[in-house]
């Protein structure tokens, strides 16, 4: 569902970047002889020549789309390569692409808040970072504008001069008679070409952006022009932008909200929702739901840029095509099990590097009734409280799908092995892990206030393991805590940061020229063939644009963390000894690039043919597109005044580290009698109200379908 946000009233400066063909690029840099070729990645399975998921630009200009297969491609182009995607428990392993996505949003990182919203997408806010530049460095002083920022398209600009184009996006960007809104932008077009040109440096990638004053705009100018440009909003040339859309292309109205809008009101552009007033809409689709739509018509969105550098789930999917559908319940479960011990592995890796620990294990999956026609069967997604380790994963993921399997067949639980072989056949399974949120600190942090405020702690090693041996749980959602004992012993709350995989992208930032080159010169400098590389470079960094700072990023994880520690230290101490709760809000394409992709072509390439085999008739599709669909809905915990509540605020900040829930209450024995009372008192009713909710083991989400969570008295 929407959510109808104002647009705040200082104007901002949000870019989105999106990797060009990306994972057509990433393999282009493993096999660099196929940059320059018509190239595409296509599923591991071989069937037709197997599914195409990326296509490069050079096999675009032949008509080689996404619907079709490498047989139908190698028709239309007969010298396309196809490469096929890494393969690991015998479906496709994007880990690959996933990391060379953490490589781009490590260096964009460095320029302000990050959101990293797919595999290959990332938002920016640089509202700073452009004021900044227009106070101490505005656009009009400037001696020279990179080529890559006089290249960009600034929507209401007559490109049809292309002539002046250049000149025309130079005076734009410098016009000292601009509004401040505009001079904001043409600050947030000379950081993003800078950045731009940074990623293509560090990492050999190219990518396009759009940079607009909010997300939703920022998201729909960036693939306006592809590949490797960018593209400006000015709000002067907002209406005309959005009028003509196609409603359908506007971000959560692909669905039944667009078909709704379309069949009910006959509106098919953004222009055709400007006729209706905002009380019409909310007449028709609710109030928030109303708004938002005569909001985004205007282009208006006041969706934060959501600080996230890590995707919000995890997940592992299989699809089963033709004669590979799963038609037993043993296929079923052995697959589960690989995507289980995929899925496993991800989370922990996160958790080790990144301290965040997942809480919803999802299942999904498609099924087909075949004693009906073949009928497609919705297939219920499954969710449950995530437990670490992979059989318990597996387990539990088994017990998602039965339950799934029964509701869709209609049967009680006894059945379910019982169904006949030929009653259902599933084409796609996939589990997901979500709602993943930072490591909880509530016992270690309870402890180590005690140790640091008690002298008469004498025995540190002997309370840990006091702990370990007590605080083993039974229910899922208290693996959390087992892990977070586990995962004390290892780690104290002083060398969380350093652990921390992104800042060790950060740290080993290397030292570049900081120039503002064209795309064309990076890549004729790359080439080996080229001598002197190094002067070239020298020479570039002569032009380079007004820095924007940077360098303090590397000390922003460890300050977080240190404020983080801090606040919740300061929280423990006054909870504690006050005994109260403080509510805390805690193709056109761009001359040079193609010149210089041509140009790649012959010289210093390797007549070694590197693109695997295609044969075989396996079917898989998978895609990870990490948060794409997801609504971007940030969980927020509160602890209310009266501790009597636990509840979601999904518009602050989380700011509170103490979960009533993540506390350990074997720990409390170990507290003064006083300070145990105040604790138990505090935790009751919190306890009693969530297990009512949600039934306090596992066994509860795996109830016949029908029946509701039962309820249990503690
Ligand atoms: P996209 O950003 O949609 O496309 P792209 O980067 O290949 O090309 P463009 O320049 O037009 O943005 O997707 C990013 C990657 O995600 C893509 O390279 C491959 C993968 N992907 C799939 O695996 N399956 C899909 O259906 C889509 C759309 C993408």
């Amino acid at each position: 569902m929407p959510v109808a946000r104002p647009e705040p009233s200082d104007a901002r400066v949000i870019a989105l970047i999106d990797m060009d063909c990306f994972y057509v690029q990433v393999e282009q840099r493993r096999q660099p002889q196929l940059r320059g070729l018509p190239t595409a990645v296509v599923q591991y399975n071989s069937w037709k020549g197997g599914g195409l998921i990326a296509i490069s630009y050079e096999a675009r200009k032949y008509g080689v789309n996404r619907s079709m297969r490498g047989d139908e491609a190698k028709k239309l182009c007969p010298e396309i390569q196809l490469v096929q995607v890494p393969v690991a428990r015998g479906k496709a392993d994007l880990n690959l692409y996933r990391n060379a996505g953490s490589e781009v949003v490590a260096i964009l990182a460095r320029k302000g808040r990050c959101e990293r919203a797919s595999i290959d997408e990332v938002y920016l806010d640089l509202t700073d970072v452009a004021e900044a530049m227009l106070s101490e460095n505005p656009p009009e002083k400037l001696e020279a504008i990179d080529e890559e920022t006089l290249k960009s398209h600034i929507l209401g600009l007559d490109e049809e001069v292309d002539k002046q184009k250049g000149e025309l996006a130079r005076e734009w960007l410098c016009r000292s008679n601009a509004s401040q809104q505009d001079k904001l932008l043409a600050c947030g077009a000379i950081i993003v070409a800078e950045l731009r040109m940074q990623v293509l440096r560090e990492t050999e990638f190219t990518c396009s952006a759009g940079i607009a004053h909010n997300k939703m705009l920022a998201k729909l100018a960036s693939s306006m022009n592809k590949p490797s440009q960018q593209t400006v909003v000015p709000s002067s040339a907002v209406k005309g932008m959005l009028d003509p859309l196609p409603i359908k292309k506007m971000k959560q109205l692909g669905g039944k909200l667009g078909s709704s809008l379309q069949s009910d009101l006959g509106i098919s552009t953004v222009g055709d929702l400007l006729k209706f007033s905002e009380e019409k809409l909310q007449e028709h689709y609710g109030t928030n739901t109303g708004t938002w739509l005569w909001n985004i018509a205007r282009g208006i969105s006041g969706d934060e840029v959501e600080g996230r550098l890590l995707p919000k789930s995890h997940g592992c999917g299989k699809n089963f095509a033709g004669p590979q559908a799963l038609k037993t319940l043993a296929s079923v479960e052995s697959w589960l099990k690989d995507l289980c011990e995929e899925l496993s592995e991800r989370l922990q890796s996160d958790l080790d590097q990144n301290k965040r620990v997942a809480h919803t294990l999802t299942l999904h999956a498609t099924i087909y009734k075949t004693n009906d026609t073949d009928q497609l069967k919705k297939f219920p997604s499954k969710s449950c409280p995530l437990r670490y380790g992979t059989p318990k994963l597996q387990e539990d993921a088994l017990k998602l799908f039965n339950s799934g399997l029964r509701e869709v067949l209609d049967l009680q639980r006894a059945d379910i092995q019982g169904t006949s072989k030929s009653a259902w056949v599933v084409t796609h399974l996939s589990v997901s892990a979500g709602k993943i949120l930072a490591k909880p600190s509530g016992t270690h942090s309870i402890l180590r206030f005690f140790h640091s405020h008690e002298s008469s702690s004498s025995s540190k090693e002997q309370t840990y393991n006091g702990i370990d041996q007590n605080s083993v749980p039974s229910g899922g959602e208290n693996q959390v805590v087992v892990n977070e004992v586990e995962a004390n012993k290892k780690t104290t709350i002083n060398n969380y940061v350093n652990s921390s995989s992104i800042q060790g992208e950060q740290q080993k930032e290397t030292s570049y020229h900081k120039d503002t080159n064209s795309i064309l010169r990076f890549f004729h400098n790359r080439d080996p063939s080229c001598p002197s590389q190094e002067q070239t470079y020298n020479e570039i960094s002569q032009n380079s644009m007004p820095s924007v700072p940077s360098g303090s990023e590397n000390q922003m994880a460890a300050d977080q963390a240190e404020a983080k520690k801090g606040t919740m230290i300061s929280h423990v101490k006054s909870n504690l000894a006050r005994g109260e709760t403080q509510k805390e809000t805690t193709q056109k394409g761009s001359g040079p690039i193609l010149r210089f992709f041509q140009a790649q072509r012959a010289p210093c390439t390797s007549s070694e043919n590197a693109v695997p085999s295609t044969s075989g008739t396996e079917h898989e599709q998978e895609s990870d597109r990490v948060s794409a669909h997801e609504e971007s809905q940030k969980e927020k915990v509160e602890i209310n005044d009266n501790m009597n509540s636990l509840h979601h605020d999904e518009h602050r900040r989380k700011r509170w580290s103490l979960n009533p829930e993540e506390i350990d209450t074997s720990v409390i024995d170990e507290l003064p009698p006083e300070i145990q009372r105040e604790i138990r008192v505090w935790l009751q009713p919190i306890k009693r109200a969530k297990a009512a909710q949600r039934g306090p083991s596992i066994a509860d989400y795996f109830s016949p379908a029908k029946k509701g969570p039962q309820s249990h008295n503690s």
